[in-house]
């Protein structure tokens, strides 16, 4: 038996459905979609969009296809970006053994911009070709691409048929239904990717055609017809219009699960993307009878992936839920663990805090699923140590919320650690605001008072999001901004001696080759992907890319990097077919940072 095929089982028979069983449905005379994901088995499952589609195919009759999954198998081997399946085997699915590249539909969700390679990565390996040009429908598989590293979906725009805006639980299953009569009947006035177009919610980007601008962006981007529409709408959808699996993992391997009690959030921060979507909570009813079935199943961990979990209203119910399973769990000698997103610092009450620490473990971190020690971590982000900025950015957490909380945090034994998120290189900021943060991490420490307590400051590069109000601003170079965490790390070991820093701080900052690609990737044409291609096919490492090789390879294909940094005031951005934002807003926001960088 092949290793990939090894693999494989062993995914299978670990797998727990935690919902209940699909109804049966005869794969015959229906598609066949396979969703490619990035990841390893554990992290594929948190990977809730495609998961959740995945599930409702399988699980609709009225959808005419089967949804499968393919993952980055630990079998597969690796060599600089490439990966390849041992012995030269076709790459298959989780469920089936047929190549993914038999498939009638391929989807692959990319969450962060700079990791768009990672969809020729997944093409390639699957031996699909990479651009929509080459492939030929009916004979090579539909490529779709979803989630918000796709906010501009341009870069990719020459290798994906189609991309997904916003939720796909209504665009998705109207795409499949068109292909599959598509498939029956042609229709030999329309194309297929013209009849995808007007759907709603899918941007079909072979049917758009671009005016460049020298170095990047563009002038003008308009329908190759009269029947595309020149605009595309994000959808949202009601909490009545999505089915179960949209709140919870459809999956779990038996050790871990997650829910997401709210969906979008009550704020509209301007850097940030999840205020965009409407705001909505998961009914109660689902989640703990969700929490029930993982209790059946013996799965320990719960990670409860929200935003900011301290809005839904109905967390103390459900943590008392998920308590009582705890308890249960203990009178057998067993370990629950909750892992809770993010929460606001001026969200956090005393209440909150103490039906938090009620079950146990806890930590507020999601990543710490990878940590050995996930106890006591407390995530705050202030995001900008000077108040007028956090407010300029439409941040309503005052500092004094801050400080409420970390008192809460103080007089709670539980809490040892504060993880501490700030933006640096953000237009409006002066030199001594990014200094101040050192200041505000040893403030944190000593208000926290606990004398094992420990602060880690975590900086995030400021990245202007298309689709939010911050989408036009300026950013900072990458390399800049890696100067600005040496001076913000060396200013807190000043504040604090030596002894000091080394125990009881951690200034995590970097990820600077992913940040240059960002650059360029987040707000670029489509021209962008030609030059990911040219720097993929050259065995580029994409992981350590630098600056040099990248303006290199942008300079052969006649762009510039500078210009994807600059305040892009143009009318036509490169991602106009999906920009819904306010342009007069977007103007006054500017203003206002520029008003403030400018003052002494
Ligand atoms: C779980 C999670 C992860 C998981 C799984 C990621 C994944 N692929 O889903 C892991 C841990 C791997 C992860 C990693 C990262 N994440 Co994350 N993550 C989340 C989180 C908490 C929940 C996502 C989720 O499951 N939502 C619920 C599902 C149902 O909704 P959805 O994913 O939006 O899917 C819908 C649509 O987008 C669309 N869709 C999605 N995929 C596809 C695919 C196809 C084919 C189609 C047709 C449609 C479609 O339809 C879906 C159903 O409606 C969100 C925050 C949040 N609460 O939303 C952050 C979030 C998505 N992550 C974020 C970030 C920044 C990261 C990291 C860069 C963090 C880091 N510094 O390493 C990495 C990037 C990893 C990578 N290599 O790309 C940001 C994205 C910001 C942005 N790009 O604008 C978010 C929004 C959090 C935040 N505000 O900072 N993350
Ligand atoms: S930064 Fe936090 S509070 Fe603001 S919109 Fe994003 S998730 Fe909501």
């Amino acid at each position: 038996m092949s290793q990939l095929q090894q693999e494989t089982d062993a995914i299978r028979a670990r797998e727990i459905p935690v919902a209940d069983p699909y109804p049966p449905k005869d794969p015959t005379g229906l598609l066949r979609m396979v969703f490619l994901m990035p990841f390893g088995h554990a992290y594929s499952l948190m990977c809730n969009g495609p998961m959740s589609l995945h599930d409702l195919i399988n699980r609709t009759p009225g959808i005419p296809a089967v949804a499968e999954r393919a993952i980055q198998y630990d079998c597969l081997v690796r060599d600089g970006n490439r990966l390849t399946t041992p012995d030269g085997e076709p790459y298959r699915s989780i469920e089936s053994a047929a190549p993914v590249n038999e498939a009638d539909v391929v989807g692959i969700s990319v969450v962060n911009s700079g990791d768009l390679h990672s969809v020729f990565r997944l093409l390639d390996l699957a031996g699909i070709p990479r651009r929509t040009a080459d492939r030929t429908p009916g004979v090579h598989p539909l490529v779709i691409g979803g989630n918000s590293g796709l906010a501009d979906p341009e870069p990719l725009a020459d290798y994906l048929d189609a991309v997904a805006i916003g939720e796909a639980e209504q665009s998705l299953p109207e795409l499949l239904r068109i292909l599959r009569s598509h498939h029956t009947r042609p229709d030999d006035n329309t194309s297929l990717h013209e009849r995808l177009a007007r759907v709603p919610g899918l941007y079909v980007p072979s049917m758009y055609t671009c005016d460049f601008l020298p170095g990047g962006g563009v002038s003008a981007i308009r329908p190759r017809r009269l029947t595309v529409p020149a605009a595309v709408h994000a959808q949202y959808l009601t909490v009545a219009d999505l089915h179960p699996a949209h709140f919870c993992y459809p999956i779990t391997d038996g050790t871990a699960a997650g829910i997401h009690p709210v969906l979008g959030c009550q704020h509209t921060c301007g850097f940030c993307n999840l205020g965009v979507p409407d705001f909505r909570q998961t009914p109660l009813a689902l989640l703990t009878d969700y929490i029930d079935r993982l209790e059946h199943h013996r799965v320990r961990t719960i990670i409860i992936s929200a935003p900011t979990f301290t809005q839904y209203k109905h967390r103390r119910p459900l943590l008392e839920h998920i308590r009582a399973y705890a308890d249960r769990a203990a009178a057998e000698g067993e370990k629950v663990t909750t892992i809770i997103g993010s929460i606001r610092a001026d969200e956090i009450s005393a209440d909150y805090l103490e039906a938090v620490t009620e079950l146990g473990d806890f930590g507020h971190l999601f990543t710490e699923l990878n940590l050995t020690q996930a106890r006591g971590i407390i995530t705050i982000a202030p995001e900008w140590a000077a108040p007028d900025l956090v407010a300029l950015y439409g941040k309503t957490q005052k500092r004094e919320r801050v400080n409420k909380a970390i008192d809460l945090c103080r007089r709670s034994e539980h809490v040892n650690t504060i993880m501490l998120y700030f933006i640096v290189g953000a237009p409006g900021e002066r030199p001594a605001d990014r200094l101040a943060i050192a200041d505000y991490a040893r403030d944190v420490r000593e208000r926290l008072g606990h004398p094992d307590g420990t602060v880690i400051v975590k900086l995030h590069q400021f990245m202007p999001k298309p689709g939010t109000p911050s989408q036009r601003l300026r950013m900072a170079d990458p390399d800049v901004v890696l100067t600005y965490g040496d001076q913000i790390g060396e200013r807190l070991r000043e504040l604090v001696g030596d002894t000091e820093y080394e125990k009881h701080y951690r200034v995590l900052y970097g990820e600077t080759s992913r940040m240059h690609l960002e650059v360029v990737c987040s707000r670029g044409d489509r021209r962008i992907g030609h030059v990911l291609e040219d720097l993929y096919d050259a065995g580029t490492d994409l992981g350590t890319l630098t600056k040099g090789e990248l303006l290199d390879a942008l300079g052969k294909r006649g762009l510039d990097y500078d210009r994807h940094l600059r305040h892009m005031d143009e009318p036509v951005l490169p991602w106009h077919t999906v920009n819904r934002v306010n342009p007069a807003a977007e103007r006054e926001f500017a203003t206002a940072l520029a008003a403030r960088e400018a003052q002494e």
